[in-house]
């Protein structure tokens, strides 16, 4: 073993990668293994992904020449090794910190960066996007999507192929597989990746076959011709088939996705065929990082965590997530129409609880989450009650379905909206900040937002039994204030209103910010009232008709101001000054970026003492 110390801050990366001999590679790969843990045990982030992909990124920026090949992320939480090979090994311990790298890729952070990701199932849609562009151009060069198998499990994963097949481009799909998503992996995909893991390398076989012929008199060449052929019955016979080859592609792999030297001669073969080619690459997701690989689904995604001991809280009982997945299954125990609905985020939406102890009705249907409402319309249209709990960023996915699979029917199911509202370091992509605007958009929705546990738990009671329709539990990431007690949980209005002439609103966890930011104003001589609905829409006409009568009303939200709750309270007449979102919001720490945004308790203070130390003068 070369003991080497790579400088990645002083190397001139990717070029230099080339020079490096296999034996160096696996030195290098495992010193940024270390990086790797040592950097997320600090800032949190997707561990056990990157440690799966770091010898398959060494060798992609070997093969090709990035950025005029384009490397495209799928998800692109795996993209560390990428940003540390690519000149942001200096910067690399600022990632997922205000003002610092995104844990995601981003084309305006470096032109290695092909394309935005974050939501999963896009880059084969994407990369043939640009691979089509850079035919039209007359541009030889690759683009390649690399892919999970649990992103592979999206229905735009599916959509890209169709088209990508038959495209008569560059296109290269490494498609990584490691037999997870978050959790264990699931579907007919999945069982049928597996049977292609275990298969002797085809792009071995070929080479082996094409040995043979070329010792094969008269005929042997004219046959190796016919192999090198990709869509031929004659080579189905000597060289198993995929379902890719049959939807058009050349096919390599499996290959071993720790083995620099397979992995380089595989991804050279790919790029040398020039057409669209999918490379199976197997990997360990954890690897070199025992308590990952022992819990790759629990290294996932986490917060700072101890290294010597690793995280044991990798997944929190103390959680508006785990709050709702205990309170749905007290509530199923007695109700066996409820089901329970998730894609691939058993853990993170509190749903194992649920798994666990009503395995007959639980559903983790991939990362499909388009397929998960339209399949909870079709239980709820035959009497079942579907609880499908999803993070909000993700729900984006499904509005159309949402909309014509579920309301237009006036079927009955509940939406669990989880990490609603900024949820901090994962960034832009992941903020949940869009449910309230589109939401609100469908017709005869009911949308709660509770504060606290208390509360979130009435509120999913009360749309699991007595709403009709499609109805929404909205609740943010995280946990509810230590030694917090709530002791009249409500699911319509809370009000604190004693005649004042200020009034401000605000929902969900914004209300214990605007409990401090009325301490702050009391201690200068000020008040106001608070009027917080729990049943954020429909709004309740009672309340806005008692808005109206404020001389002015602070309204504050956690979403997108376009489409919010306050741009429709100012049109139902009420004298409205709204703090929300202007935009996408970059990533950084929750309590941060609210401070930024004029959402902390201190910018709420600031604002409506401003008004009223003015309105006294
Ligand atoms: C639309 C969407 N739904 C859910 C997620 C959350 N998510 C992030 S990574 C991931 C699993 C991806 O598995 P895979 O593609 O196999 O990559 P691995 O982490 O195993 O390397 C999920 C479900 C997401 N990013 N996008």
């Amino acid at each position: 073993m070369n003991n080497k110390k790579f400088d990645l801050s002083a190397m001139k990366l990717p070029e230099e990668l080339k020079k490096l001999s296999p034996g160096e590679c696996d030195e290098l790969a495992s010193q940024i293994r270390q990086k790797l843990i040592t950097t997320v045990s600090k800032n949190g982030g997707h561990l056990s992904s990157n440690l799966g992909t770091v010898e398959l990124t060494i060798s992609l920026h070997r093969v090709f020449d990035s950025p005029k090949d384009k490397i495209v992320w799928d998800v692109g939480h795996q993209s560390y090794t990428h940003k540390l090979l690519t000149g942001r090994a200096a910067d690399f311990s600022t990632i997922r910190t205000e003002d610092g790298l995104s844990g995601f890729p981003r084309p305006d952070e470096s032109r290695h960066d092909a394309f935005v990701s974050g939501h999963s199932s896009t880059s084969i849609s994407a990369a043939l996007g640009i691979a089509v562009s850079m035919k039209l151009k007359g541009d030889k060069h690759h683009t390649i999507a690399v892919i999970g198998d649990g992103a592979f499990t999206g229905g735009e994963a599916f959509e890209g192929l169709n088209n990508a097949g038959k495209s008569g481009t560059n296109l290269i799909i490494v498609l990584n597989y490691n037999e997870m998503s978050i959790s264990k992996n699931v579907g007919a995909t999945a069982k049928y990746l597996a049977t292609l893991r275990t298969k002797e390398s085809y792009h071995k076989t070929k080479t082996a076959v094409e040995r043979v012929l070329d010792h094969t008199p008269l005929v042997g060449a004219p046959i190796k011709k016919v192999v090198r052929g990709s869509k031929n019955a004659l080579k189905d016979m000597l060289i198993h088939s995929t379902m890719f080859e049959d939807l058009g592609f050349e096919f390599v792999g499996p290959l071993d996705g720790h083995n620099i030297e397979e992995l380089d001669e595989g991804l050279s073969a790919a790029k040398a065929l020039c057409a669209p080619t999918v490379v199976l690459v197997n990997t360990q997701k954890g690897h070199g990082y025992p308590p990952a690989e022992a819990n790759p689904g629990g290294y996932h995604g986490v917060g700072a965590f101890d290294l010597s001991t690793g995280n044991p809280d990798v997944v929190s009982d103390d959680s508006y997530s785990a709050v709702f997945g205990r309170k749905l299954l007290s509530i199923a125990y007695s109700d066996e129409r409820i089901c329970a609905v998730t894609a691939a985020m058993k853990f993170g939406t509190g749903l194992q609880y649920f798994h666990k102890a009503l395995p007959e009705r639980f559903f983790d249907v991939g990362i499909a989450e388009q397929h998960a409402v339209t399949f909870s319309a079709g239980l709820a249209t035959n009497g079942m009650i579907p609880v499908f709990a999803v993070y909000s960023t993700f729900l984006q996915r499904s509005y159309d379905q949402l909309i014509h699979d579920l309301a237009i029917m006036g079927t009955h199911a509940v939406i669990g909206v989880d990490r609603a509202g900024i949820v901090g370091e994962d960034g832009e992509t992941h903020q949940g900040i869009f449910d309230i605007p589109f939401l609100t958009t469908i017709p005869n929705m009911t949308i709660y937002s509770p504060t606290d546990y208390a509360e979130l738990e009435v509120c999913l009671e009360q749309a699991l039994l007595k709403d009709k329709g499609v109805c929404a539990v909205r609740y943010p990431r995280g946990k509810q204030p230590q030694g917090h007690k709530n002791t009249s949980p409500a699911a319509d209005i809370v009000k604190s209103v004693q005649g004042n002439k200020v009034c401000a609103v605000t929902y969900g966890r914004l209300y214990y910010d605007l409990l401090a930011a009325r301490e702050t104003v009391r201690k200068q001589g000020f008040d106001f009232d608070i009027i917080k609905p729990v049943k954020v829409f429909p709004i309740d006409k009672d309340m806005t008709e008692e808005l109206r009568q404020y001389e002015r009303v602070f309204v504050f939200e956690e979403c997108y101001k376009y489409g919010s709750l306050g741009e429709k309270y100012a049109a139902c007449g009420v004298k409205c000054e709204l703090t929300a979102l202007d935009g996408f919001v970059k990533h950084g720490s929750v309590r941060s970026l609210l401070d930024e945004h004029g959402l902390s308790a201190d910018k709420m203070a600031e604002k409506l003492l401003g008004y009223l130390k003015h309105d006294e003068t």
